[in-house]
């Protein structure tokens, strides 16, 4: 059998063990080294590094894709099948609250997510989707989420960054069920693949916040796009507004098309 002919769910099988061997390093009490990265915000520390080299090792020997991670794995091109990894998606969290990170892993073909995996690693919880296959979380298939209620009759999930640099987002926000915010990308989004979230809006996400989450929210019936409402190419890195149907459509009118 030949790597590029493995079937997604035989990668679910290999993956999914892997995944839970990385969440048990996340867990194992441990003095952290912490560095910043571009602002004192951006953290990383010697679990990230270490998940990524556990993941890329393990991933890399069984299926030879390459991979593209945050803490140092890069990719000479996207084309056939890659891995995208974030190790640890809410770093800040990991090291200051010590809940609300995931690991996400997604395997991307020819720029496309096709399986995409998050852990929210306190929780135990592991969301997976395959494409044209639904979303599911812990072998639960996800439901459909809804698809009339406009973003005034929904949560909606934003960082005080957006607020601040997009006014009419703080009309909406007070107009909506009300804004929450729990600092990992790839776990909000799956908060709007649950249905407990109508929206989910950031200005600037990398490839390994969102490959993932982004297969798990289509899957579930969301609307994915960049802020402006064109398409989401993951391999870029740029804005992002997932929402249930007409949440999306309703917020990028009130955001974008329709300015009071
Ligand atoms: P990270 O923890 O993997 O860096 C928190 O604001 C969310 O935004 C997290 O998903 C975080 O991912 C992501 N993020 C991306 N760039 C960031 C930055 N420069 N500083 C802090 N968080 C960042
Ligand atoms: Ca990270």
């Amino acid at each position: 059998m030949t790597t590029e002919s493995i079937s997604l769910d035989e990668l679910s099988a290999v993956v999914i063990p892997l995944l839970e061997q990385a969440r048990q390093i996340a867990l194992a009490p441990e003095e952290l080294e912490i560095q910043t990265k571009s602002d004192r915000n951006d953290l990383v520390t010697q679990v990230d590094k270490r998940i990524e080299q556990f993941l890329a090792k393990e991933l890399t020997e069984i299926t030879g894709y390459p991979m593209l991670g945050e803490e140092g794995h890069t990719l000479d091109s996207f084309a056939g099948r890659v891995w995208v990894l974030d190790p640890i998606d809410g770093t800040m969290n990991y090291v200051a609250t010590h809940r609300d990170y995931a690991i996400s892993l997604a395997l991307v073909e020819d720029g496309i997510p096709a399986l995409g995996i998050v852990v929210d690693v306190t929780k135990g919880l592991f969301y997976v989707a395959q494409k044209g296959k639904g979303a599911y979380c812990n072998n639960k298939k996800i439901d459909v989420v809804p698809d009339k209620l406009p973003y005034q009759d929904a949560v909606l999930i934003t960082d005080i960054k957006e607020i601040c640099a997009i006014p009419r987002l703080k009309q909406a926000l007070v107009d909506s069920r009300g804004h929450r915010r729990y600092g990992s990308a790839a776990l909000e989004l799956v908060e709007v693949a649950c249905g407990r979230a109508g929206a989910f809006v950031h200005l600037w996400v990398s490839p390994w916040d969102i490959a993932a989450a982004t297969l798990i929210c289509e899957e579930a019936g969301c609307t994915v796009t960049r802020l402006d409402g064109t398409n989401m190419d993951v391999r870029q890195k740029g804005s992002i507004l997932v929402g249930w149907p007409n949440v999306h459509s309703s917020l990028l009118k009130r955001l974008v098309q329709d300015p009071r």
